[in-house]
């Protein structure tokens, strides 16, 4: 069995983690799988062979044993799933750790993309002054919530499962704004998910292609 994934040649972030192949890295040294990578350009992902695989020319995706996935939502699932890690073996804690996967990224991750946007993307636009506090409101109702249920536990449901390496990978992005540290809950809950040896290895590995160092 040989897992291929694919990143980009040069991260727009410079090693910051940012970019949506780390969960996948992060997911497979949660579980222990040996994998691969490999890196293309943006021209690349607009090709053909790359359209092959990734319908709307993005990264990341992944390859074992003839089977192509696209969306870190489902690579992660599968991970998860066909290599028996990250989730709960009891039926119903099961389905609650599926349930914070999907809330992490139909729930909170959009209006955090639209924080991204408004303020990098559109952030000369004459009107964004105006928009990103509105955006910001936005984030801030989603996590308001989120350190309610979170409270003093260190994961949401129990042991970490894939809902937190979501969740924490989401949760990331946005840390640029410095609405995270606004909430010490979330800032710390983080801070115990980049602790994580799996997302160690993970960071290091993406920043090692990544850093400037790495393109003198
Ligand atoms: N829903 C998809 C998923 O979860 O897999 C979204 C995939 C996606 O947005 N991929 C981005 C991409 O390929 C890279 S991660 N973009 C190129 C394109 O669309 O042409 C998004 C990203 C990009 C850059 C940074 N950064 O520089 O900080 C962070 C995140």
């Amino acid at each position: 069995m040989t897992i291929t994934i694919t990143a980009f040649e040069r991260s727009p972030d410079g090693g910051k983690g940012l970019a949506r192949d780390t969960r996948v890295r992060w997911a497979l040294e949660e579980a222990g799988l040996p994998y691969d990578v490999r890196l293309v350009s943006f021209r690349a992902m607009k090709e053909p062979a790359h359209l092959a695989l990734h319908p709307f020319g993005q990264i990341p995706t992944y390859e074992e044993d003839g089977l192509v996935l696209f969306e870190t939502g489902a690579i992660v699932f599968h991970i998860a799933t066909h290599h028996g890690a990250l989730l709960p073996r009891d039926d119903h804690a099961r389905a609650r750790a599926i349930t914070w996967l999907f809330a992490a990224l139909n729930t909170v991750e959009p209006p955090i993309l639209e924080l991204v946007t408004a303020r990098i993307f559109e952030g000369d636009k004459p009107w964004a002054k105006e928009r990103v506090p509105l955006v910001e409101e936005r984030v801030r109702d989603r996590l308001n919530p989120l350190v309610a249920r979170l409270g003093d536990a260190d994961w949401l449901d129990g042991d970490f499962s894939a809902g937190d390496l979501m969740m924490v990978s989401v949760l990331l992005r946005l840390r640029p704004s410095g609405i995270l540290d606004e909430f010490p809950t979330l800032a710390a809950y983080v801070a115990r998910g980049e602790a994580r040896p799996a997302y160690q290895r993970a960071f290091a590995a993406q920043l090692a292609i990544n850093a400037p160092a790495a393109h003198p």
